[in-house]
């Protein structure tokens, strides 16, 4: 069996089959579409890399049972679809690469006559990740990225690591300014069966969060790395420089919008990289630039997915600074005078994309600092984005952007006033609030839910070296200044919807 993100040619389950005697089974099956309600592009993504990928066997000379959503008789999942294979073929054991999301390999456990091949398509295995972090007092990215670049030995000279520096993050932090030739990712036209299924998808999921059409994402191999090599040709050069920036109607500036390829399997990681590390090498890109994708994918890429099968389960229900209010209706509408949210929304329902800094200093800035319940804002990240599977948003929401596993992922809460926003991007001069104003009706609400924040959780972060310098700045605030910044704080949050 090969599920919608194992498209992968060498995936440990092709590898263990045999193409003379086995069958491929592939299905689209409701219970997988619908176990939170994904943004319409990424079923419509899923759904045709999948169809396009079972061509790709056949051609290759496997049999492919491949089931339609609309099938007749279709089960509607995945292990009704296994004894519904078994029946009409005749055969009984199952091969399957481990899935990525724990809810699923539960599921799988409990299969009979089925065997469970790890995935092997990741740097670290996940039972190694838990062993190196057991024990260990603090897990910092930065110590299990350096093991990754020596274990590739990517972007070294010998045991050190390339121009002196294993990290160049503080190059990868400058505004961007609107430029009329920025590049943009390649758009791929839908084929005959990209349209089937974006006929499906608007009949079967017209509720469903998303602007469908226009659709442009690749949805094979050779699309995917059509859209990789652009990327290293034209943006790439810029990325480290502008990682960190925003532009109000530029949703993707210099980053390489190949997630979903990757998570689905159409992209293979240290491929990328080691293209990567030879632009580098060939003088066509800087360090900066280099590092910093390289850095994404062999360290935060890999430290997310081990840290994700080492806490689960639980990790999901987390929830260490007691955030309880409702997800606001906004995070599906956009309506919200907030410009930087207004953007941000908008555009993850045209794109079902946002670059990194737009999810963590936006979005979960936002919900951060006003105590939303994390596990509501995970099943929001998990539906909306196109890049979205367990393993790797769970611990992105409520690890890196929440703070909710208390720091085990991230040293400090990522939280910043409006001065961050602004600093980073053109959002504030179209909007409603004034992000220099500190207090009173006009005042940003990132500034007034940023000390808010910090007096709610004073003692906690007091305890934090990264943090306590802003607890220090609020206890020295007046304490009429206190109240009054905590009652504007409260209107505006009692005004959430
Ligand atoms: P680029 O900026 O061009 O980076 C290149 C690649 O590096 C990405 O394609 C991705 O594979 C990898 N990468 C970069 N940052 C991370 C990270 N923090 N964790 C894992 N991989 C990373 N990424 C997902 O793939 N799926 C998710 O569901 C997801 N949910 C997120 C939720 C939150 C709250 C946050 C803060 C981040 C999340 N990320 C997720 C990480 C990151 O935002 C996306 O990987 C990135 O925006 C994808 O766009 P890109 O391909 O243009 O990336
Ligand atoms: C995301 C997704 C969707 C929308 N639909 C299917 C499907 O119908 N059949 C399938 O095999 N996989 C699908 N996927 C991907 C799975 O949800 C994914 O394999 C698991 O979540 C494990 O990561
Ligand atoms: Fe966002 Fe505040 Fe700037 Fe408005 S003023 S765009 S709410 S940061």
């Amino acid at each position: 069996m090969i599920l919608g993100d194992q498209l992968t040619p060498g995936v440990s389950a092709l590898r263990a089959g045999d193409r003379a005697r086995d069958r491929v089974l592939m299905a689209e099956v409701m219970a997988e579409a619908s176990y939170v309600p994904h943004h319409k592009k990424k079923i419509a993504f899923v759904f045709s890399a999948m169809r396009h990928f079972a061509e790709e066997l056949r051609g290759e000379g496997w049999q492919v049972d491949y089931v339609k959503l609309d099938d007749p008789g279709n089960s509607g999942s995945l292990g009704g679809e296994v004894r519904r294979a078994a029946a009409r073929t005749g055969l009984s054991r199952v091969l399957v690469t481990e899935p990525g999301e724990w809810r699923l390999l539960e599921e799988m456990r409990g299969w009979s006559d089925t065997e469970l091949l790890p995935d092997d398509r990741f740097l670290a295995d996940r039972h190694g990740f838990a062993e190196w972090a057991e024990g260990r007092k603090g897990l910092r990215m930065e110590h299990f990225y350096r093991l990754m670049r020596r274990k590739t030995g990517l972007l070294m000279e010998g045991d050190q690591p390339a121009e002196g520096r294993w990290n160049f993050d503080a190059e990868n932090r400058s505004k961007a300014d609107p430029d009329l030739l920025m590049p943009r990712p390649p758009r791929f036209a839908p084929d005959a069966i990209t349209r089937e299924v974006l006929d499906l998808v608007a009949a079967r999921f017209p509720e469903n969060f998303g602007t469908l059409e226009p659709f442009w994402f690749a949805v094979t191999r050779a699309d995917a790395e059509a859209a990789f090599d652009h990327f290293v040709r034209h943006a790439l050069p810029q990325f480290g420089t502008y990682q960190d920036a925003m532009l109000e109607g530029q949703a993707f500036l210099y980053h390489a919008v190949i997630s979903p390829y990757l998570n689905a399997g159409l992209l293979d990681p240290l491929d990328l990289c080691r293209k990567v590390e030879a632009a580098w090498r060939a003088g066509a890109v800087p360090i900066n630039s280099a590092e910093g994708f390289i850095r994404q994918v062999i360290g935060w890429r890999e430290f997310v997915r081990g840290i994700y099968w080492w806490q689960m389960p639980g990790y999901d229900r987390v929830n260490a600074l007691e955030a309880q209010r409702a997800l606001p209706g906004f995070y599906w509408t956009g309506e919200t005078p907030m410009n930087c949210l207004r953007a941000c929304v908008e555009q993850t329902r045209d794109e079902a994309y946002a670059h990194h800094i737009q999810r963590l200093m936006v979005t979960g800035n936002f919900a951060l600092l006003a105590g939303i319940d994390p596990h509501q804002l995970h099943e929001w990240y998990l539906s909306v984005y196109a890049d979205a599977y367990e393993w790797v948003e769970l611990p992105n929401t409520v690890g890196m952007s929440q703070f909710a596993d208390g720091g085990l992922l991230a040293s400090k809460p990522y939280v910043a006033s409006g001065a961050y926003i602004d600093r980073m991007s053109n959002y504030c001069r179209g909007c409603a609030y004034d992000v220099k104003a500190k207090a009173g009706p006009k005042a940003c609400p990132f500034n007034l839910l940023y000390w808010d924040f910090i007096a709610r959780h004073r003692d906690r972060l007091a305890r934090n070296p990264r943090m306590a310098q802003m607890v220090r700045t609020w206890d020295r605030f007046a304490p009429d200044k206190q109240e009054q910044l905590r009652r504007d704080a409260g209107h505006f949050l009692d005004s959430l919807a």
